[in-house]
Order: C-alpha cells, then structure tokens, then sequence
C-alpha cells in the first residue's frame, strides 16, 4: 500500500486530497515535523531534503509534493490535462508557479510573521508584496474560468492546499479581494474528499506547540545564530 509521509500543513495535505479524490488505499505516516521526524535518517532515506510530504509506493519513493503529485496523476493517469505539447505547456507552466511561487513566498510570509525575530518589517513586507502578487495572479485566472485548466486537476488540488491558509497569512479580509480563488476554495471543501483530508489531524496526534524544539526542528538556521553570538 502506499505510504504517505505527512504532516498537515499545506504541500501534503494536497497529496491526500489527490489520494482521496482517487479512493486510492494509502497509509499515514506521522511525520512530526514540529518533533524532528524529517530529521530522522530513515526519514532522510526516503527525502534527502528532509521535508514532507514524502511517499513510498512499493519500491519507488518520491519526494516534494509536486513530484508527488505528478507521479501519482502519471501513474493513475487522473486530474491530468490532454498528453499534448500545446495543454502540456500551459499545465506545466502553472505548474512551476505554483511550485516556486505561491508556495515558497507563502511559506516564508507565515516565517516571518509568525516565527521570525525583530526587526522583520523588511522581510514581512516583501514576503506579503509577492504573495499578493502570486495570488492576484491566481484570481485573475480564475476569475475567467472555473479552474486552472480547462477542467478540474492537480493544479486546482495545489491552489486549494494553500489557499486554505489564506486567512492566517494574508488575514480574513482578504477574501474580498480574492472572490475567484474563495470559491475554487470553498467548491474543493464541500468535497467529501476534502473533508476526509482535513480529518487526518484529528486522527493522528501531532504537536501543535511552536516550543523550544519546535523552533529547534523547524529554523535549524537559528542554531547557527546563537553559536555566532
Ligand atoms: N518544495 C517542498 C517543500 C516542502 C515543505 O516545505 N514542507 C513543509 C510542510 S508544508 C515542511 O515539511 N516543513 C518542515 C521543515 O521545514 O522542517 C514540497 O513541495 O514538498
């Protein structure tokens, strides 16, 4: 069966909604990033990288979502555009957007407001400028069109996982600016797929404290600060 490495927070949760929306049997792996299991060897054995989400199916094992996703829709062949250079340049295109773009600028936007140390202004103002930018991008496109490609897919899957956290980085209010990307969103949690994925971290315990080892597994880089001071 296949064995996905989670943790929920945005890129695995959008590999148990493609898991889900297949009824595809996988198997939960607690991956507490907040307890240091990314950091554990034989979890580095499957993701150098030491992040999740990471996934074993059999003897194959991927890591980082979008290669997740993509094996996953490759292998089952569902929620991929047309095999055709013309969809294909538009899929991948989004693809990368999303995968260098939305994620790393929102994830490091959540850093830097939440965890960072003073002074942050810098690095919160440009973190939020380019997640705006990313995400009116984003309503843009779906402001023309019901998804980001022509029908329902793995794009529209990577959209949902963050845009559930939109809230927290960008705060409530910014749904009036984004009504396009509000209902993919909430068109994606009316799902029974969906809410089966949000269920996950009710069945699983998995730390919610950022504590002094929470800090310590996630910022590793702070480590080094405090040797230099
Ligand atoms: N590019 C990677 C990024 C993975 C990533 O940053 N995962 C986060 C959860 S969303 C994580 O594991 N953080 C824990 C850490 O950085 O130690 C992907 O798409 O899988």
């Amino acid at each position: 069966m296949i064995k996905l490495y989670y943790h929920p927070s945005p890129n695995p949760v959008k590999i148990a909604l493609y898991l889900e929306e297949t009824n595809t049997p996988y198997e939960i792996v607690v991956t507490d990033t907040r307890k240091g299991d990314q950091h554990k060897p034989e979890f580095r054995a499957i993701n150098p990288n030491g992040k999740t989400p990471a996934l074993v199916d059999g003897d194959i094992k991927v890591f980082d979502s979008t290669a997740i996703i993509l094996y996953l829709g490759e292998k089952f062949g569902k929620f991929m555009p047309a095999k055709t250079p013309v969809a294909h340049a538009e899929f991948y295109s989004w693809l990368m957007f999303l995968a260098t773009g939305v994620g790393p600028y929102c994830g490091q936007l959540v850093h830097f407001k939440y965890f960072a140390p003073e002074p942050k202004d810098y690095a919160i103002n440009r973190y939020d400028f380019e997640a705006w930018r990313h995400w009116e991008i984003l309503e843009n496109r779906l402001s023309k069109q019901p998804y980001m490609l022509d029908e329902y897919g793995i794009l529209d899957m990577s959209v949902w996982a963050w845009a559930r956290m939109i809230p927290r980085f960008l705060g409530e209010a910014a749904w009036d600016k984004l009504p396009s990307v509000k209902r993919l969103l909430d068109e994606i949690n009316a799902k029974p797929s969906a809410k089966r994925v949000e269920e996950i971290a009710t069945r699983y315990s998995f730390k919610t404290e950022v504590d002094e080892e929470s800090r310590r597994n996630l910022f590793p880089s702070n480590e080094r600060l405090k040797k230099s001071n």
